[in-house]
């Protein structure tokens, strides 16, 4: 840690001297691209394997959270689709995970709809080695320790097929085979 954010973060704990709290707070949110995630999750299969299948971050940026990384071991060229889900648990072949996040009580959308579920992300498509790689920013969640819209110790899903962002209540997107747990980085 350098000399200066020491500082700042020492001085965040007085009342005195909220602007430099807010200084290093501010940082975080201005989409520097050397700001570190505060949330990630390892993609596992659900079955009993559980066989390392992708790798997601999240970090605070302007606007929104970025949601990047990659899902693995796909079948080149196939799309499966990808979400946020209310539950943090990949139990019972990553039932258990609930429903998808929706603090707002919104339905089912694509994920730009302001008007749609909180966990919704977009469709993801492997390369020809089998690899699906995410980069989003997702304007209806946070990627903070806890709060209404924070996704910490929540899960995501990976489905076997491709999100039609219409049907409710998750749009037909198939079968749970890949499914991760949002943990502090
Ligand atoms: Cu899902
Ligand atoms: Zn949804």
């Amino acid at each position: 840690m350098n000399k200066t954010l020491l500082v700042s973060t020492l001085l965040c704990g007085s009342a005195l001297a909220m602007t430099g709290c807010q200084t290093v707070e501010s940082q975080m949110q201005t989409g520097n691209p050397l700001a570190q995630p505060t949330l990630k999750s390892t993609i596992q299969t659900v079955d009993g394997e559980k066989k390392e299948v992708g790798q997601v971050f999240l970090r605070p940026v302007d606007g929104g959270v970025q949601v990047y990384g990659k899902l693995t071991n796909l079948q080149p060229g196939r799309t499966v689709s990808l979400h946020i889900h209310e539950t943090g648990s990949c139990d019972v072949m990553g039932k258990a995970a609930g429903g998808h996040f929706n603090p707002d009580n919104k339905p089912h959308s694509n994920p730009d709809d302001m008007n749609g579920h909180a966990g919704d992300l977009p469709n993801l498509t492997a390369n020809e080695d089998g690899v699906a790689t995410i980069n989003y920013v997702n304007k209806k969640i946070a990627a903070t320790e806890a709060g209404k819209y924070s996704v910490n110790r929540l899960a995501f899903i990976v489905h076997a097929g491709v999100d039609d962002y219409t049907s409710q209540p998750s749009g037909n997107a198939g079968d749970r085979i890949g499914c991760g747990i949002i943990v502090k980085n």
